[in-house]
């Protein structure tokens, strides 16, 4: 096999007369009598190979010819400099492996002559996915992992992995999906909570994990997924305000780095990201409330916030704010009160979006344990978890980011199942 020596992308007209071995798919191929061109798609962009027969000989001819759309080549070939051509060079080729054919016609058109619903795409995600507009969504998000990764390196966390089968649930409000766990009542993971609060009693002072929550969400939205990636950290010796400071520094890093290092996908999507400033604007829950009402929104104090509400608060603050001071009714179980009424929870907005919940979290084993019996839950339950707010649990704070909405952001989709590979919604199981 032909082995790669350069991507669409590393190719240049000042080249001119290098010899390279690309590889990918024939995005589209046009004979005009002896001279054929052939569009080929690798990862990094397009290139134009442009096979005359009277230069590239009878049978490299037939082979091209032979060529159908998204055909998986290997070409060996010259790069010539044409002002003419689309990045003002194209290939000359001098050998080409046909590695694999397609069976046409196609379910979907990578080449995006014929639009698409949703839909049909997510069916053939496989091929959706060689779009390059869909492409730049992945590369974005990667680009927000690793920068994640790296400022949660920076600021000294250790990465972890924490289970998903588990036997009780952390996140009041949201459903469980139940499993079969042998003998045992079992349930997929919504959140790693209570594993990272116990991982404060390890020592392991700062950890994070990048993992799936499962939430049996039983409505169908644009912002809801039923397995979704959340970013989570757990900090000791800390408070809310130390976990929104390191939210700001994550969120603004990886908006930087996606605007300095991702600005041809940014702009194959059209989308104009902008830089946040370093420091995110607060408001309280009450101020929130307020601004709801104002709009005309029908709520009262403690109630959660609804769709509603979010999009009038979203439309008054735009760009990214906290909402902070939640009544502690609404938060969930191991939120650490602030007085009789408040507790120390956040949500980070974007507009309308939240992409972040956190909270100081009660690390009082009498505390804890009282909340959890307010709250109707069964202590026994959380018997493995209580252990470990006995024998020297430091004061500790935490959120959880999700990555798939934070995506969103990101790259500016209206639809969270833009931004997951193969996502999973309330009728979507497979791909
Ligand atoms: P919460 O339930 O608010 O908090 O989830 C945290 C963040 O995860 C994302 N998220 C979702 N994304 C898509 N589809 C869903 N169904 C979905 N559910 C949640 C959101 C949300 O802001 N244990 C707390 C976090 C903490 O306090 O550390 C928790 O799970 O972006």
């Amino acid at each position: 096999m032909l082995k790669r020596t350069h991507y669409s992308s590393e190719l240049s007209p000042d080249m001119d007369g290098t010899e390279v071995v690309l590889a990918g798919w024939v995005h589209s191929i046009r004979a005009l009598g002896k001279l054929i061109f052939v569009i080929l798609r690798d990862r990094e962009g397009m290139v134009q190979i442009v096979a005359p027969k009277q230069k590239v000989g009878e049978e490299l001819f037939k082979k091209i010819k032979s060529l159908g759309a998204e055909d998986v080549i290997a070409v060996r070939g010259k790069v010539i400099a044409n002002e003419k051509a689309p990045n003002g060079f194209e290939i000359l080729p001098l050998e080409v492996e046909i590695l694999n054919r397609a069976v046409r016609p196609l379910p979907l058109d990578p080449a995006e002559k014929v639009p698409a619903e949703l839909d049909t795409r997510l069916e053939n995600r496989f091929l959706d996915l060689r779009r390059p507009k869909v492409q730049a969504i992945f590369k974005i998000r990667h680009e927000m992992l690793k920068s994640v990764r790296n400022t949660l390196y920076k600021e000294g966390f250790i990465e972890v992995n924490t289970p998903k089968l588990v036997a009780s649930a952390t996140e009041g409000g949201t459903e469980l999906f139940p499993i079969s766990y042998f003998e045992k009542e079992a349930f997929l993971g919504q959140s790693p909570q209570l594993y990272k609060q116990m991982l404060m009693a390890s020592g392991l002072d700062r950890v994070f994990e990048i993992a799936p929550i499962f939430r049996a969400e039983e409505h169908n939205t644009r912002r809801h997924l039923n397995e979704a990636t959340s970013i989570d950290i757990e900090m000791a010796f800390s408070d809310d305000k130390d976990a929104m400071d390191m939210l700001e520094k994550v969120v603004y890093n990886a908006c930087k780095d996606v605007y300095e290092n991702r600005e041809k996908e940014l702009n194959i999507l059209n989308y104009k990201l902008e830089v946040p400033p370093k420091k995110f604007d607060k408001i309280t829950y009450d101020e929130a409330i307020e601004i709801a009402k104002k709009k005309g929104v029908e709520i009262e104090w403690g109630d959660d916030l609804s769709r509603e509400a979010e999009k009038a608060i979203g439309e008054e603050m735009g760009g990214f704010y906290f909402i902070i001071d939640w009544p502690i009714e609404i938060r969930p179980f191991y939120t650490m009160p602030k007085d009789d009424e408040y507790c120390k929870a956040f949500d980070l907005m974007y507009k309308d979006l939240e992409i972040s919940s956190g909270a100081q979290r009660i690390h009082l084993y009498d505390l804890l344990l009282n909340n959890i019996k307010n709250k109707g839950l069964n202590p026994d339950a959380f018997q493995y978890y209580l252990e470990a707010f006995k024998y020297g649990m430091p004061p500790h704070a935490g959120w959880g980011l999700g990555a798939d909405r934070f995506t969103m952001v990101l790259t500016g989709q209206e639809n969270i199942r833009e931004c997951v590979l193969f996502p999973r919604d309330r009728h979507r199981l497979t791909p």
